[in-house]
C-alpha cells in the first residue's frame, strides 16, 4: 500500500491521542503501532537472511548527495551489521558534507565516508544499499544501475519513491532512519559496553535521531525506545561537542536574508534568498527551521539559487511544517510538478520536504543585471506555483509586476 495512503489513516488520529493509546504496551507492540499497524518486528530477521546469502561480498552504502546525521549514523549501523556477515561496506556519497554539525560529527567520531567521483569504478561492488534515501537524491543511483550493481537493501523513512527495486525494503513512517537501525542493532548486532566502535556508533545514532526530532521534542514512542536503548552507550561529552558547533557566518547571512525576504500569507512563510554558495547550501533548511519558529507560521519554505563552481546551477528549496494535515511530499509534488521525464522536482516526509530545480539554459554567471533578472524570474515563478497551490492568487500579479519593472 502507498505509504501516503497509510499516513492518511494514521493522521486521522491526533498525534497526542495516538501516543496516549500506545502507552503501556510492550516494546514490540509500540514499534508496530507507531507507524501503520503493519508489523516491522520481522524486518531484522529478514535483513539477516538477505545478508547471509551475500556473505563475503563488498557493498556500497549510498547516502544522499548532501548527507545528514541521520543518514551518516544509519550507514554506520548498517556497516556494523553487515560486518557480522563478512560483508565489507564503503559509505559513499557524491556531493559535499557542508553543515558544520555534520563535519563535527564525522571528525569527532572518526567516521570514514567515501566521496565517489566520476572516475571511480562502481563495478567493484556486488551490491548497493540505500539508507535514508531511495535513490532520488543521489547522483550515484544512475551510475550504479548502469554498472549493473544490484540493489540489496533500501531502508528509509521518506515517502515511497518507487524508482528502485531491492531485495530487502523497509520504508516506514518513522521519525528517523536511525530509529529503524537502533531496532536492527538490538536484534542483529547488540552493542557492547566499553567497545569504542559501539560507543561512536551509539553517539552518532543518538545525534541522528535528535536532529530528526528537533532534539526529541517531536519524538514518537519508537524514538524513545531507540534512544532508551542507545543511551547507556553514548559518549555524552562528544555528543555535547557536536551539538554546540556554531553556525558559520555565511549560514547566519542566509538566515538573515530569509528573515528579511519572507512573505507571509495564510500562515505560510515563503522566502527566496537569492544566490547561495554551494558550501552554504545547508543554510537553506536551517533558515526554514528558523522561519517556522515565528508565531502564526505553520509552514516555512525557503529557496535560493545554488551555484556549484563550473557545474550545474539549481534552485534548492526546503519546506518545514507543523501543520498535521499538510503532507510535504504531496504539497511539493503538486505545487512544483515534474520534469519532462516525469521525475518530480522534490518530495518529503512528515514535517519536512525539499526540492531541486535545474536552472538549465539560463545557468551561468554574467553581469549583475542579468543575474538580478534571472533570480527575479525564478523567484516569481516559484512563488506563483506556491501561492497557487496554497490558494492565494493576488500575489501572483505582484510578482509579475516586479519582473516587468
Ligand atoms: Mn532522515
Amino acid at each position: 500500500m502507498d505509504i501516503r495512503e497509510r499516513n492518511k489513516t494514521r493522521d486521522g488520529i491526533p498525534a497526542q491521542a495516538a501516543q496516549v493509546t500506545n502507552a503501556g504496551r510492550t516494546a514490540t507492540a509500540v514499534l508496530e503501532a507507531n507507524g501503520t499497524g503493519e508489523s516491522y518486528a520481522s524486518k531484522p530477521e529478514e535483513l539477516a537472511r538477505i545478508l547471509e546469502a551475500r556473505r563475503g561480498e563488498r557493498h556500497c552504502i549510498v547516502l544522499q548527495s548532501f548527507p545528514d546525521p541521520d543518514a551518516i549514523s544509519s550507514a554506520l549501523a548498517h556497516k556494523l551489521i553487515a560486518s557480522r556477515f563478512d560483508i565489507e561496506c564503503d559509505i559513499g556519497y557524491d556531493g559535499i558534507v557542508s553543515h558544520h554539525e555534520n563535519i563535527a560529527l564525522i571528525e569527532l567520531l572518526d567516521i570514514d565516508l567515501t566521496r565517489i567521483c566520476e572516475r571511480d569504478e562502481l563495478k567493484q561492488y556486488s551490491g548497493s544499499v540505500f539508507v535514508d534515501n531511495q535513490g532520488t537524491t543521489s547522483g550515484l543511483t544512475d551510475r550504479l544501475t548502469e554498472a549493473k550493481v544490484p540493489v540489496v537493501a533500501i531502508v528509509d523513512h521518506h515517502e515511497l519513491q518507487n524508482i528502485l527495486q531491492a531485495e530487502f525494503t523497509d520504508i516506514r513512517d518513522a521519525s528517523a532512519t536511525a530509529t529503524i537501525y537502533a531496532q536492527y542493532l538490538q536484534a542483529l548486532a547488540p552493542l557492547e559496553y566499553g567497545n569504542s566502535e559501539h560507543t561512536r556508533l551509539a553517539t552518532a545514532l543518538m545525534h541522528g535521531i535528535r536532529s530528526e526530532t528537533l532534539g526529541l521534542s517531536r519524538a514518537q514512542p519508537a524514538d524513545y525506545l531507540a534512544t532508551g536503548y542507545l543511551a547507556e552507550f553514548v559518549d555524552q561529552t562528544t555528543l555535547d561537542s557536536i551539538l554546540s558547533v556554531e553556525r558559520s557566518r555565511k549560514s547566519m547571512d542566509v538566515i538573515k536574508s530569509a528573515l528579511e525576504m519572507r512573505e507571509m500569507r495564510e500562515n505560510y512563510s515563503v522566502s527566496g534568498v537569492g544566490y547561495v554558495r554551494y558550501e552554504d547550501r545547508d543554510a537553506i533548511p536551517q533558515a526554514a527551521d528558523f522561519l517556522l519558529t515565528e508565531e502564526n507560521v505553520h509552514t516555512a519554505i525557503v529557496y535560493g539559487i545554488v551555484r556549484k563552481p563550473g557545474e550545474r546551477e539549481m534552485i534548492i528549496g526546503s519546506l518545514r511544517t507543523r501543520k498535521p494535515t499538510l503532507n510535504p511530499d504531496a504539497f511539493i509534488k503538486e505545487a512544483l510538478g515534474a520534469n519532462e521525464k516525469g521525475r518530480f522536482y522534490g518530495g518529503g516526509r512528515r514535517e519536512a520536504g525539499g526540492f531541486e530545480i535545474p536552472v538549465g539554459f539560463l545557468a551561468g554567471t554574467f553581469d549583475d543585471e542579468f543575474m538580478r533578472r534571472k533570480w527575479k524570474l525564478y523567484d516569481a515563478q516559484i512563488k506563483r506555483r506556491l501561492w497557487t497551490k496554497i490558494g492565494v492568487h493576488e500575489a501572483t500579479e505582484i510578482a509579475d509586476a516586479e519582473v516587468e519593472e
